[in-house]
């Protein structure tokens, strides 16, 4: 991760073969919740989202449909992208790898490969998994011949392939490693890696015949072959970027030079199903053109369903927009972000849904809720003029161990911090009991300073808790008088007092979906 003041996020680029889920979702919600995080802070950010779109599965998926597979991809494009519209992604680029850009950065890419002497022809024989588009061997498939993380029946293929001198970058890539304990987070994806690496690194096939598969991107040196899906999709780190300028001459087209472009990445976010491809196959294929490689790569787990990762091809996919038309886009926010720990596995249920739902309501939204009332009904809506500092040590102490959580990709640990604040605050009620100094006759500055306290408190809530709950925290935002979410370095500082506030609908309402009924006890 570079220290300097810009960002660049990625998110996997989904395949437009089917619709989005709630590990989508989920992906695309953690890169959100860090660009906007990033963005508070002060740093411009690249985030980039979009969708993988040739290869046999889209090709395949197509001939299913009966449609023509740009067809299918102009439709699925457009599903995840009114997908991240309705979960509030605010991502800045939403690649395709059909578009005329893509295509030209991969054909320069190979050629690149191609020129330095990277790439031979060779022959294929082995077992190939089209759903997940990888190619295994013997061992990996076992007696049943099944696909190892899909579980799927693999084909038997036999072709002339190019491939490229992946081994030849093996020691580089353990060495960078080593020297790098955080390029690879969670440690457990890096032992992981480092496990996989033990063993010889075989070269890498990178093409695809015409005859199997037509729906691709040329090899610029054989156009009787595409380029290997795998590949033509890790590029699109590379083409959203803009370090390759793909009609310069040789020798000026970014391979070299890539000040001024976004490269190299400074996180890419992924599952831990496509681990492999992206911190071996992307990064030797990177050291293989002369380019740096990603600063980090951050694989998390799964969502899973019982004891099975939730997928579309196993059939058991919860829809994350269904969620968000009951509970609201940030309610489902917080549930992924709050729920997995970042880099675990995690298991959805209804029940668990409905649990972190009551936290938002019954802490943050009571909060919010009382506070405002009683600067309305006690202080005619006005923050009163007091030093407001009762809750100042919770608060330094909470962005500490935000921050610190944060600098470590643990999400569900800064979220729950930030959540732990707002129970000691609605302790802090009781304690005070502001209803009480309010009856007092000589109770009016001990009042002022619990109110003061209380508007302090929910500015500082409001700024922690918007990345993942971006639009509420408008909504509070607006209730406390202020222009804007603060950022969360100014809000301890922000001047408060006379600003109106104003109540409002509850932030989180109570809902009750006929799934949802909660049993009597
Ligand atoms: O692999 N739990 O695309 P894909 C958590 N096109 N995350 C999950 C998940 C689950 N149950 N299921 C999917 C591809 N994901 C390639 C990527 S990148 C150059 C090419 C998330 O549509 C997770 O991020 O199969 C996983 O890595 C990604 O979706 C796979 O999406």
């Amino acid at each position: 991760m570079s220290d300097g003041p810009r960002r660049y996020y990625t998110t996997p680029i989904y395949y437009a073969s089917g619709e989005p889920h709630l590990g989508h979702a989920y992906t695309t919600i953690l890169t959100d919740v860090l660009a906007r995080f990033d963005r508070q802070d002060g740093r411009e950010v690249l985030f980039l989202t979009g969708t993988d779109e040739h290869g046999q599965k889209i090709q395949d998926e197509a001939n299913k449909r009966g449609v023509a597979p740009i067809e299918l991809c102009d439709t699925m494009a457009e599903r995840f992208a009114g997908a991240w519209e309705r979960l509030g992604i605010s991502h800045d680029r939403f690649i395709r790898t059909t578009e005329a850009e893509h295509k030209a950065v991969v054909t320069a890419f190979l050629q690149r490969l191609w020129d330095r002497d990277q790439i031979y022809e060779g022959t294929y024989s082995g077992w190939y998994c089209v759903s997940d588009e990888r190619y295994w061997t013997e061992k990996d498939v076992g007696d049943d011949r099944t696909c190892q993380v899909c579980g799927k029946p693999v084909v038997h293929v036999e072709e002339k392939n190019y491939f490229f001198r992946m081994s030849a970058y093996q020691a580089a890539l353990v060495e960078h490693i080593e020297h790098n304990p955080d390029w690879i987070v969670p440690d457990i994806r890096r032992n992981e890696i480092l496990g996989f690496l033990r063993q010889p690194l075989g070269d890498l096939s990178i093409s695809r015949p015409k005859s199997r598969v037509s729906w691709g991107i040329d090899l610029p040196f054989d156009s009787g072959h595409v380029a290997y899906v795998w590949v033509d999709a890790l590029i699109n780190y590379l083409t959203a970027s803009g370090a390759i300028v793909p009609e310069a001459p040789p020798g000026e087209q970014g391979f070299e030079e890539t000040s001024g472009s976004w490269w190299p990445a400074d996180m890419h976010v992924i599952g831990k199903d496509i681990l492999t491809t992206h911190a071996v196959y992307w990064p030797t294929l990177l050291m293989g053109v002369g380019l740096a490689v990603p600063r980090r790569i951050l694989a998390h787990g799964w969502w899973v369903v019982g004891d099975t990762k939730m997928s579309k091809s196993l059939g058991n996919v919860v829809d994350p927009l269904a969620l968000r038309d009951d509970f609201g886009t940030d309610a489902v926010r917080w549930y992924l972000m709050r729920e997995m720990p970042t880099g675990g596995d995690a298991s959805y249920t209804p029940e668990r849904f409905l649990t972190r739902y009551d936290e938002l309501s019954n802490v943050l939204g009571n909060l919010a809720s009382r506070a405002t009332s009683m600067i309305v009904k006690y202080r005619d809506g006005a923050v009163p003029h007091a030093a407001g500092s009762g809750l100042a040590g919770a608060i330094g102490q909470t962005l500490e161990t935000v921050r610190d959580s944060m600098a470590r990709w643990r999400i569900h640990d800064a979220l729950g911090a930030a959540m732990d604040l707002a129970r000691t605050a609605n302790g802090y009620v009781e304690e005070r009991q502001p209803w009480a100094q309010a009856k007092d006759p000589a109770g009016g500055d001990d009042l002022d300073e619990t109110l003061a306290t209380l508007a302090r408190c929910l500015c500082v809530l409001c700024a922690l808790f918007q990345p993942v709950t971006p639009s509420k925290m408008d909504e509070l935002a607006a209730r406390l008088g202020l222009d804007g979410v603060p950022r969360l370095d100014e809000s301890t500082g922000i001047p408060l007092a006379g600003r109106r506030v104003s109540i409002g609908d509850p932030l989180f309402p109570r809902v009750e979906p006929a799934w949802a009924a909660r049993s009597e006890s």
